[in-house]
Order: C-alpha cells, then structure tokens, then sequence
C-alpha cells in the first residue's frame, strides 16, 4: 500500500487490487483521416500525450499489474449503432463510412486499432465498446470482478467524453477512480481542465486526479 498525492487529497494505492484502464487510444481519434478529425478536431493533442501514456502502461506492466485497453468502434453490420448516434452532427465523415483509414470506428478496420506504440501486450484485456463508457454493453464489469479490481487508474482519450464517462460509470459501481492528468487529453484544453475540475470537486465526488509521476512514485512506493 502507499499514498499517492493526489488531488483533492491523498489516493490510498493498493497495487494488488488496481488496474489501469487506457481509453480509446485508437488511430480514428489521433489521426488525420479518422473520427476525430472527421468532426473537425485537431488530433495533434492526443499523439501529444502517448509517450506519457505509454510510460504509465510500462509502469504497470513492470510491477505486474494489469492493463486494460478499450476500443470505441461498432459491428460492422452497425446492428450496435443507434441511429442517433451516427446521424448526429455534420461530420465530414459518419461511423461505418469509408475514410482513409477504412470503414470509420468499426470493429477489426485499420482506424480503428489501437496505436502502435501503445498495443496491448498478449494476455491484456481488450475491451470493444458502442458506447462513450466502457461498461454500457462490454464485459467490461465481468473482467474487473475476475481479477478483484476495485482500484481503476485512468488515461486515455477524450478527457470529457469517453474518460470521464467511464470514470462516473466505474464510480457508480463503487470502484475508487484516479485519472492520471497528463496521461489523459482533449481536442478542447478548457474541457479537460474543466473536466478534470468536476472529477476531484465536492470531496472527490468522481474520483482523484494526479500526475504519471505521481502514480509511478505510488507503484514504486507500495
Ligand atoms: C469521443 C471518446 N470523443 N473516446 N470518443 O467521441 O472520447
């Protein structure tokens, strides 16, 4: 067990029972070409932070401590699509659409993969998911049980959308949440901070925020 300094007070690590989730670090969200930037996003800010992330994913691996990964993309009949979904907005491209990168977030399709750097390890848990949080309709929650979770670190992408989801969804469930601040990003900076606000506020009413090296300093220590 150590103490990590984090905010809005000190977040009680306990290695054997945490896991880190790393949210949608897919190429449809940091590339030209891909969702994102279909909705007019510029996708520099999140390459910006995968050495960070993939620090963060080694500080895990290193200890021993698993690491999950979660992928936002649809079947490729869009049978898992609701049509409120795709239609919304005026993208230059929609899901399942055809872009520079194949069909658009759909499962098993170039885009949708996880970035090189960051590529899940043989024996992580992948998690395929329809919606901006990672439990609506994964066994997202079946896994955390398998391997006694109840500590989640967070990184990933966006802050306010697929992130913060996930974080109230986890948090509901009665998991202890800590996004790492610079291991997470946004195409909007005043969301991200904005976010990040909401998480730690009101006696850490989502959860905690800290930094990589905060959490490293928190591996090392326990
Ligand atoms: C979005 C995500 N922003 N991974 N997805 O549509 O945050």
């Amino acid at each position: 067990m150590a103490e990590i300094d984090a905010l809005p007070f000190a977040f009680v690590f306990r290695p054997e029972t945490t896991a880190l989730i790393v949210i949608d670090m897919q190429r449809d969200f940091a590339e030209p070409g891909g969702f994102g930037a279909s909705l007019g996003n510029d996708v520099s800010r999140v390459t910006a932070i995968v050495p960070t992330v993939k620090r963060l994913i080694e500080g895990f691996r290193v200890a021993g401590l698993p690491v999950i990964h979660t992928m936002e993309c649809h079947r490729p009949d869009l049978s898992d699509l609701p049509p409120a979904k795709r239609d919304r907005g005026d993208p230059s491209i929609r899901i399942g659409d055809v872009g520079p990168m194949g069909r658009v977030l759909i499962a098993g399709e170039p885009g949708t993969a996880i970035l090189d750097e960051l590529a899940p390890r043989r024996g992580e848990i992948v998690i395929e998911k329809p919606g901006k949080g990672a439990f609506y309709a994964t066994s997202l929650s079946d896994n955390l049980k398998r391997i006694g979770a109840r500590q989640l670190v967070f990184a990933g992408v966006t802050t306010e959308v697929c992130v913060q989801t996930t974080m109230r969804e986890a948090n509901d469930r009665g998991y202890e949440c800590l996004v790492a601040e610079d291991a997470t990003e946004s195409y909007f900076p005043e969301f991200k901070a904005a976010a990040l606000a909401m998480i730690r506020a009101q006696g850490a009413i989502v959860g905690w925020t800290a930094t990589t090296d905060q959490v490293l300093e928190g591996i090392a220590n326990a």
